[in-house]
Formats: structure tokens, C-alpha cells, sequence
């Protein structure tokens, strides 16, 4: 499952930890209050290594992520294999999913295989780091300042969803005035 704790602005090694000391620790309820949903699903063995884009066929898709695309309309659905062998131009990607950003839609990924960390803005700009490993789904709302990295074991295998047509394209920050932003802190920055 998830863990989240509160890092520093100063990152050395972005695949470290970078907890607090002592540790701040964030729970899934305090996740949630930035609009950062997540199930855990059973592990499951038989995804292929890589399909790009990746079609469900009875029997690979099993039935609670069938119900959860379902629900939330994730009818794109492809997989990525974040490591130095299998990821074309791996160190500017890398580099790229590590800029401060934004999207226009919900940034979805349930991790496959490996682990790694997306780290995201409270709404008093603080980073939140959240582990990731096998069987973890997450979404994170559009509008929401987010990065991602891999960890020291550096392989990350996972889907990605989307609703449509998608959009990868990052609004690296600052977006401050952008209106995605914008909507984003009036569904989520509590009344003052
Ligand atoms: C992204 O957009 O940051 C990624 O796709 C990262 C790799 S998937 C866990
Ligand atoms: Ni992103």
C-alpha cells in the first residue's frame, strides 16, 4: 500500500526518501483533501512487459480495475517502463517527470511492477512524497502540482489511464494564474 510523509524543498538525491526528521507523516485522509485518490488492487502477474496502447482482454484486466475504469470513465488505458533500458531518451525523461507541474486532466498510473515516488503540493505549498509500489492505483486531480521519480531501485512498470484522448503535456510550473490552477485551489483550498 501507500505511504506519505512530508519532504523538504532541498532534494540531493530526488530517488531518496527525504523525510523530515523527525518524520511528518500524511495520511490517506489528508491525500484525499487535495483531491489524491488510491486503491490497492491485487497484485496482478500476467500484464504484458509492454503494449502501447494497451487493450483489456478477459482475463488480463481483472474485475475491480474494470470497475474502477467503469466508474470513472478510464477508457485509454497503456504501459510504461520506467527504467534505463526499456524508456527512449530515459534521462530527459526522467528529468522532465521531476519538473513541478500541472495537467489539464487527472494524472492516473497503477503501478505493475517496481515502486516510485509522485510528490505533490499541499495547499500551504509543502511537498508531499508518496510511495508507490505493485498493485497501488493512484490519481491525482488536474490542476494539482505534482513530479514523479523513481526510487533507488530505479524500475517502475505501470499504466496509465486516461479519459479520451490523451494529453501528456505538462504545465511546468510557474501556473500560479493558469486557470486549471485556478480551479483547482477553488474545489480544494478550504473557505477562509
Ligand atoms: C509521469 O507522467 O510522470 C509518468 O508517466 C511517470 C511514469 S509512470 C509512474
Ligand atoms: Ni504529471
Amino acid at each position: 500500500s501507500i505511504e506519505a510523509w512530508y519532504m523538504g524543498n532541498n532534494v540531493v538525491d530526488q530517488t531518496a526518501e527525504n523525510r523530515m526528521d523527525p518524520n511528518e507523516p500524511v495520511t490517506i485522509s489528508d491525500l484525499r483533501d487535495l483531491g489524491v485518490i488510491h486503491w490497492h488492487l491485487p497484485p496482478v502477474e500476467d500484464y504484458p512487459a509492454k503494449a502501447v496502447p494497451w487493450e483489456p482482454k478477459n482475463g488480463i484486466q481483472d474485475k475491480q480495475l474494470a470497475a474502477i475504469r467503469d466508474s470513472r470513465g478510464y477508457n485509454y488505458a497503456d504501459i510504461i517502463t520506467c527504467s534505463e533500458e526499456c524508456l527512449p531518451d530515459y534521462h530527459n525523461k526522467l528529468k522532465a517527470f521531476f519538473e513541478e507541474h500541472i495537467h489539464s486532466d487527472e494524472e492516473v498510473r497503477y503501478i505493475l511492477k517496481g515502486s516510485g515516488y509522485f510528490d505533490v503540493r499541499d495547499l500551504k505549498d509543502r511537498w508531499i512524497r508518496i510511495r508507490l509500489s505493485a498493485g497501488d492505483l493512484i490519481v491525482l486531480p488536474e490542476g494539482i502540482y505534482h513530479r514523479f521519480t523513481m526510487d533507488t531501485k530505479n524500475f517502475t512498470h505501470a499504466m496509465r489511464l486516461f479519459k479520451g484522448v490523451p494529453v501528456w503535456t505538462p504545465i511546468n510550473r510557474p501556473a500560479d494564474t493558469h486557470p486549471l490552477r485556478e480551479r483547482y485551489l477553488q474545489r480544494f483550498q478550504p473557505e477562509e
